[in-house]
């Protein structure tokens, strides 16, 4: 049976990576944060009573910047593998808290790089390093011939959250050529799910429009509504992430889908699951979405509900505005990755597309916000913060 580490556990990415290595019979370990509420959701259906015999999901308290803690961990743990995963991953939040995110992103990486070290595993284990699409920082020079980002692409980060990551892709590559050990680096571009956190732009959109289809929300706040993006889904993500482990030969990898959409499109085609048209108008930080129409049918079709009269109402309103507070002080416009070389090495391809994708996440927000609205109307209080 072989062991992996997992830091960043409780997060989209830990989540899901956790289940397919326990589907392909490992012992995994994970780091979760102490916090003052729980934070263990995504994980909790893998929770074992540790006093069964057998056990095949631990979690230790622990914190990419506390260096005894990590080494102990992993002298505990002798890890196979270690995924790490763990990160304060928010770009706009990492221009209010730069230092630690360079702790965190930058820091941690070393910290476990190092600590395999120190305890001797560098034969014995292996390393996935989180970067990401990212550290390119979307400048239209640095793309291919044919328009994409690849693995030989210069960097460019644009953000504090970037340029921590730049850090913990190069102190990788570092340990690996230094002292032969076997850490890759995986570049992935976005990924989605319906795990996703609340406050990237995806799950906002796919969360919101739920909510205005069944009536609890009048609109979404959103920022740069032209961002371009290469979306992809969790699910696939991770197990791109066990196959870079499993190669011969260690290599850095791009992961992504190759097609590139813009912020507004993602909010069609979500509000379009539930059977509303939105027409754009006026320009800039003035650029509402008014809701133009509601197909009954495929509304019905989603909520399993008849239409109810407030939702009617908002027709001909803007149910999409922009509020500037979204904006970052430097963005990245536009990331499109090749994935040539990880279909090529890795054999790796996508089984979800972007329609797939918002599918699966709006399937799960409508349900969701149904049943917020019906603990609400038994008289439990819900409190979702939207940002
Ligand atoms: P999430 O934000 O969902 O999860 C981040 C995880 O890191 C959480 O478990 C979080 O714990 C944990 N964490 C945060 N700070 C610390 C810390 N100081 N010590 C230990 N753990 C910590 O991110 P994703 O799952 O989406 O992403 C996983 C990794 O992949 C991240 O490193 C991210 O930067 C990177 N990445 C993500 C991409 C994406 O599109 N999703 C694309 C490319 C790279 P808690 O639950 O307590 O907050
Ligand atoms: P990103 O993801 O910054 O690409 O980082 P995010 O979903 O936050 O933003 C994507 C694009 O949407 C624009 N945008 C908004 N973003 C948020 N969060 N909220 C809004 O209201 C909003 N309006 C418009 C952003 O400006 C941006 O252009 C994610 C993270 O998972 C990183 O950890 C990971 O490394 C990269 O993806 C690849």
């Amino acid at each position: 049976m072989k062991t992996a580490l997992i830091t960043g556990v409780t997060g989209q990415d830990g989540s899901y990576l956790a289940e397919l290595l326990i589907e392909q019979g490992y012992m995994v370990h994970g780091i979760k944060r102490r916090a003052s509420s729980f934070n263990t959701q995504r994980v909790d259906h893998l929770y074992q009573d540790q006093h069964e015999t057998s056990v095949n999901f631990k979690m230790h308290y622990g914190d990419l910047t506390d260096s005894m803690n990590i080494i102990r961990i992993i002298q505990e743990v002798q890890p196979d593998e270690i995924y790490n995963l763990g990160a304060m991953s928010h770009v706009k939040v990492s221009f209010d808290s730069p230092e630690y995110v360079a702790n965190v992103d930058g820091i941690g990486t070393l910290r476990i790089l190092e600590a395999v070290r120190i305890l001797g595993l560098e034969k014995k284990t292996r390393i996935y390093q989180a970067s990401t699409s990212e550290l390119y920082g979307g400048l239209p020079e640095n793309k291919n011939a044919q328009g994409f980002y690849d693995e030989s692409s210069p960097f460019y980060p644009r953000s504090p959250y970037g340029a921590a990551k730049i850090y913990g892709f190069w102190i990788t590559k570092n340990y690996r050529e230094a002292y032969n050990m076997f850490a890759c680096n995986g570049i992935l571009f976005n990924h989605e799910s319906p795990r996703r956190g609340e406050t990237f732009v995806t799950r906002k959109i796919t969360m919101a429009a739920a909510a205005i289809a069944l009536g609890v929300q009048d609109c979404l706040y959103l920022g740069n509504l032209e961002a371009l993006r290469d979306w992809g889904h969790a699910k696939d993500y991770v197990r791109a992430m066990w196959l870079i482990l499993q190669q011969e030969k260690p290599e850095d990898f791009v992961i992504a889908t190759g097609v590139t959409t813009k912020v507004r499109d993602f909010v069609e085609m979500s509000f379009a699951h539930v059977g509303f048209t939105i027409r754009w108008e006026g320009k800039g930080v003035e650029e509402v979405g008014v809701l133009a129409s509601i197909d009954q049918e495929k509304y019905e079709r989603a909520t399993s509900e008849a239409i109810k009269p407030s939702v009617l109402n908002l027709l001909d309103s803007s149910v999409v505005k922009v509020d500037p507070q979204y904006f970052r002080p430097t963005e990245v416009d536009l990331l499109l990755g090749d994935p040539t070389k990880s279909k090529n090495q890795l054999g790796w391809t996508p089984e979800y597309d972007l329609a797939g994708l918002v599918e699966d996440m709006m399937v799960s927000d409508v349900k969701l916000t149904q049943k917020d609205i019906l603990l609400a109307e038994r008289g439990h209080e819900i409190f979702r913060q939207s940002e």
